[in-house]
């Protein structure tokens, strides 16, 4: 078996480096959370595998060429007469960049339970699941609930990144699949504000609280976070980890709170940070870690990945992790 099976769409993204509406140089890149943390995992040492379908075009190809090129295995179909999705990145202020999907009907979103039961068939010891999947069509929604619930039923630790894409659903269509997903992780990973459309309602309530509502204080928004982690918990998820962005992360588990700082590195690119983190914590779990060095390796690859550009191209290998410690603006020789 592999050490971590995962799967979903894999797109080429077409990054700018300033407002689109200016036109330009863009760069074709990878992009897809899935692959992304196949990719992260498979450069720390373990070997992953994606499943997942491209369209037969050029896009299509240089997104598997580039995939094997890092060393993940692949279980992919080329759809005879669907594209490659594409998204626009654009960088449309240093702070700021904007995601457009011309993904509609591609040919990654036709992964079915068939692709990926004969993928699981292959075993691995975490399956990594997004909840990106399951808002591309019904068949793919089906999947990632067979996947689920299979890999759980089969003792594979379930790895569930809820990454809520707002241009492919609303909170409360995501909300309405992604609690009952939520329920058969073993490790639930999600930013702060995503917590609510995961959490089991609070006895007596409709709907989980949700942290960064207008005027919270950061105690009330901590209380909430801490609320909905107890609430998985008490639901059968084993370790509910929480990104925070550029406050660091913190993982609830039944011994309790355990938080760590972001690294202070110069910010170049947080996209593809989160699968970033998701591949260190997720690597150091295949290399028996217990939860503060799983958290540790989280951060330190999240920090690789907002300081370079790209969703996954700065991701470190094992010799690489003692890099940042090196003093900020230093040269190696
Ligand atoms: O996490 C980075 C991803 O958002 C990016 O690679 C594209 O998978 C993607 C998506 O659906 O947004």
């Amino acid at each position: 078996p592999v050490g971590l099976l995962t799967f979903g769409e894999s797109m080429v993204s077409l990054r700018s480096t300033g407002p689109l509406a200016n036109g330009g140089t863009l760069n074709m890149q990878v992009a897809g959370a899935e692959s992304n943390v196949a990719i992260g995992v498979a450069r720390l040492g373990h070997t992953s595998a994606w499943a997942g379908a491209v369209g037969a075009d050029p896009h299509g190809e240089f997104i598997v060429t580039q995939l094997r090129g890092e060393g993940v295995h692949l279980h992919h179909s080329v759809h005879p007469d669907r594209s490659t999705g594409v998204m626009f990145l654009e960088q449309r202020t240093a702070d700021l960049s904007r995601a457009f999907y011309y993904r509609a009907g591609s040919a990654g979103a036709t992964i079915s339970r068939d692709h990926v039961a004969a993928a699981l068939d292959g075993g691995a010891r975490i399956l990594h699941l997004t909840g990106i999947t399951p808002a591309l069509s019904a068949e793919a929604r089906d999947a990632v609930e067979y996947a689920a619930e299979r890999a759980a039923g089969e003792g594979i630790v379930v790895s569930f990144d809820v990454n809520y894409r707002s241009k492919l659903w609303s909170r409360d269509q995501a909300r309405a699949v992604l609690g009952l997903l939520a329920r058969h992780a073993t490790i639930v990973i999600a930013s702060d504000d995503e917590l609510d459309l995961i959490a089991p309602p609070q006895a007596g309530s409709g709907a989980a609280g949700r942290p960064g509502n207008t005027g919270a204080s950061d105690e009330a928004t901590a209380d909430v976070e801490a609320c909905a982690a107890r609430r998985l918990l008490e639901a059968g998820v084993r370790e509910v980890v929480v990104k925070r962005g550029a406050a660091g992360a913190a993982v609830y588990t039944a011994e309790g709170l355990l938080e760590a700082p972001a690294l202070a590195v110069t910010c170049l690119d947080t996209v593809g940070a989160g699968d970033a983190f998701t591949a260190g914590y997720l690597s150091a779990l295949l290399g028996g870690a217990k939860v503060p060095e799983r958290l540790h390796r989280g951060i330190l690859a999240g920090a690789f990945a907002v300081s370079t550009r790209g969703d996954w191209e700065g991701l470190p290998r094992p010799e690489e992790l003692a890099l940042l410690d090196a003093a900020r603006g230093s040269t190696q020789r």
